[in-house]
């Protein structure tokens, strides 16, 4: 019997990307009145980074961006998500404004429209000037003040050339992962958990200023969102049973933000949960957080497996020690989280469109050979295989509009260092040389054909 493979195209015009963020590749740290950033601290504290590592050069993309983007059109690829660094437009936070610091961003986007990539941009991914830390940082409220300002002059600076915006990238990584005793990243403060659910809270105002923002100064056809790493389950297996137990993880798990964001309330499960921890919550705050939004931007890599239980809303499954990962202890490969992150919220919230913000994997060994190649097997089959999920959830009918691979070169890795790459593009940090990894090749094909390749 003759075999005929169906292909695996995706929809007409489906959005296919790369992402980054500024402080993890631009570099020029100091450069051009740009003010420090909390991480910009935070690696110069002994044991905080791997190797001491610091953001000063990075990729130096502040000076090497034409190159980046001519290689990004040598791939073939239509969408950059970038983000914009607050501490090079407000080098304070707030207060006196740093003309060379927009001028840059000007001159990044022109280059970037130039060469036929669409931009899309994070307001705020993590690198929250000094100077507010200094006063209070995600605690103070008068952060979210200073941030409305300044998403506002970015908004108004780049709007005639800018029309996809993201509000803020993962709320729970600079809230909790940067206050709380479980987390590892800037500013590394060790606050109560009353403490933390209030800079969750002052995160989300900061979200609905700048949906406000956009609506406001954003131009015709502008459209906004937020990026979330929303924590997602796997039903264990795909029982009624199982995936209405997965549901309810997801509702629980994710109750601080897409909760407030789509329903424009904390639920009463999820004040049951905080008593009194819940945040100080004033006036008007919650009608700002659920302004209407364009599309829900969501940063997935790994999950949970979840199942039905007796007398439960739901059982979490412990993985076993030898369960497949990439290097990041965190990474556990599962495929068909893109299936579920994308189903359940669109199912649950009935978010009208999903762009997958960052989806990849993290390594520390990727030899260049003798002839100057990556052969990056592992994350092209990984990448591969999450597509194949994503098709799958666009085939039942979930609205997943783009796909932003993470990343577009080997980068800042955070707490990480240098040492665990995420590119599809290899970056020597001695050299700045970059090369396009096996993935990058295969990743072009996939665009240009639009189909799983
Ligand atoms: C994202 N987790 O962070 C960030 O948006 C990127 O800046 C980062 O480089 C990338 O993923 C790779 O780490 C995450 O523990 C960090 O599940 C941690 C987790 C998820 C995302």
């Amino acid at each position: 019997m003759p075999i005929k493979p169906k292909p695996l195209t995706f929809p007409k015009n489906f959005v296919w990307g790369v992402a980054t963020a500024a402080a993890q590749i631009e570099g020029a740290a100091f450069e051009d009145g740009k003010g420090e950033s909390i991480w910009d601290r935070f690696a110069r504290i002994p044991g905080k980074v791997l190797n001491g590592d610091t953001l000063d050069v990075a990729n130096d993309h502040y000076h090497r961006y034409p190159q980046d983007f001519a290689l990004m059109r040598k791939l073939g690829i239509k969408n950059y998500r970038l983000s914009v660094s607050w501490p090079r437009i407000y080098p304070n936070g707030d207060g006196e404004i740093n003309p060379k610091g927009l001028e840059f961003y000007n001159k990044l986007i022109n280059s970037c429209l130039k060469h036929g990539i669409t931009p899309w941009v994070t307001l705020f991914h993590w690198d929250l000037p000094q100077s507010l830390e200094d006063r209070g940082g995600w605690t103070n409220r008068a952060t979210a003040d200073a941030f409305a300002v300044y998403a506002e002059t970015v908004v108004k600076a780049l709007s005639d050339r800018v029309k996809n915006w993201i509000t803020l990238n993962e709320i729970v990584c600079f809230t909790l992962l940067g206050y709380s005793k479980v987390g590892d990243k800037a500013p590394g403060r060790k606050e109560s958990e009353k403490v933390v659910n209030q800079t969750y809270h002052h995160a989300l105002l900061c979200h609905g200023h700048a949906v406000k923002a956009v609506r406001n100064f954003g131009g015709k056809g502008a459209r906004v969102g937020i990026t979330d790493n929303s924590a997602v389950p796997i039903p264990v297996t795909e029982t009624p049973a199982d995936i209405a137990a997965a549901r309810a993880w997801f509702i629980e798990k994710n109750s601080r933000i897409l909760e407030p964001i789509y329903t424009g309330r904390y639920s009463a499960d999820h004040k049951k949960r905080m008593g009194a921890d819940m945040p100080d919550v004033q006036k008007g705050d919650l009608g700002l957080i659920s302004l209407p939004t364009d599309f829900l931007g969501l940063n997935i890599y790994t999950g949970a497996f979840v199942r039905a239980a007796k007398g439960k809303r739901y059982e979490e499954l412990p993985l076993p020690a030898d369960f497949p990962r990439s290097s990041c202890p965190w990474l556990n490969i599962m495929p068909q989280v893109l299936y579920w992150g994308t189903r359940l919220p669109a199912e649950i919230y009935k978010v009208p469109a999903i762009y997958i913000t960052e989806n990849g994997c993290g390594y520390d060994v990727e030899t260049l050979t003798e002839s100057g190649e990556v052969h990056d097997l592992h994350r092209r089959d990984l990448v591969r295989n999450y597509l194949h999920e994503l098709h799958r959830a666009i085939a039942d009918g979930v609205p997943v509009k783009g796909y932003f691979l993470w990343s577009f070169m080997d980068n800042y890795e955070w707490q990480d260092g240098y040492t665990r790459r995420f590119g599809i593009v290899h970056c020597d940090f001695k050299t700045q040389k970059r090369t396009p990894k096996t993935s990058a090749k295969w990743y072009a094909k996939v665009i240009a054909e639009n189909r799983l390749v």
